[in-house]
């Protein structure tokens, strides 16, 4: 018999296609509810690294798209983690798999049902990785997540990482939203 999840997760891919509009080129690929199908399917795909600039890997509780105008994400935020691109090599892969260890173990105690998902983005300026959570007003919520990531990421005290908003990540394109909260 095999491990179950508390939450069945779904994940998707993105390519911007041409004649594609952005959500049309989000792909779901597989949904998993147990431990040991988590790892068959990561185990059968590429590692984030290896992904073309300008994919995308989404992991997201079944049910909510990896998109702001989904009803679970549109008044939510993201903890952002921008990597250098360096680090593409040596931090990438083990921040992604991390990511999606806390969340389908469900590593943020009772704030765990904020989490709907995550997202890394290779991008040739610099990856990133995002994990979104429901509600940008939820403070208590969004800085224990934000504190679980930047320990269980060992990512040093003197780099600070930012949580936004979605509505204010939607207006800005190109540049950077302003941060709600910082750890
Ligand atoms: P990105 O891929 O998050 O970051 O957003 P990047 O700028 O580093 O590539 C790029 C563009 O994709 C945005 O400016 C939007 O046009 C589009 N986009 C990104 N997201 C997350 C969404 C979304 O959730 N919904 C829609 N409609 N467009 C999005």
């Amino acid at each position: 018999i095999k491990h179950p999840l508390q939450n069945t997760w779904t994940l998707w891919f993105f390519k911007m296609e041409s004649n594609r509009s952005w959500e049309e080129s989000q792909m779901e690929i597989a949904s998993f509810t147990s431990v040991e199908d988590f790892w068959a399917l990561y185990n059968h795909i590429e590692v984030a690294s290896r992904l073309k600039v300008g994919c995308d890997y989404s992991m997201f509780k079944h049910g909510i798209k990896p998109m702001w105008e989904d009803e679970s994400n549109c008044k939510g935020g993201r903890w952002l983690i921008n990597l250098n691109k360096q680090q593409r090599a040596t931090e990438l892969d083990n921040f992604w798999l991390e990511v999606l260890l806390l969340m389908i173990g469900e590593s943020f105690d009772k704030h765990s049902d904020d989490v709907n998902g995550a997202v890394v983005n290779v991008r040739g300026k610099g990856d990133k990785l995002g994990i979104w959570t429901s509600n940008a007003t939820n403070s208590e919520s969004i800085l224990k997540i934000g504190h679980t990531l930047k320990d269980r990421l060992n990512i040093p005290r003197h780099v600070s990482i930012g949580f936004q908003a979605h509505t204010d990540t939607m207006v800005k394109s190109g540049s950077t939203a302003k941060n709600r909260y910082t750890v």
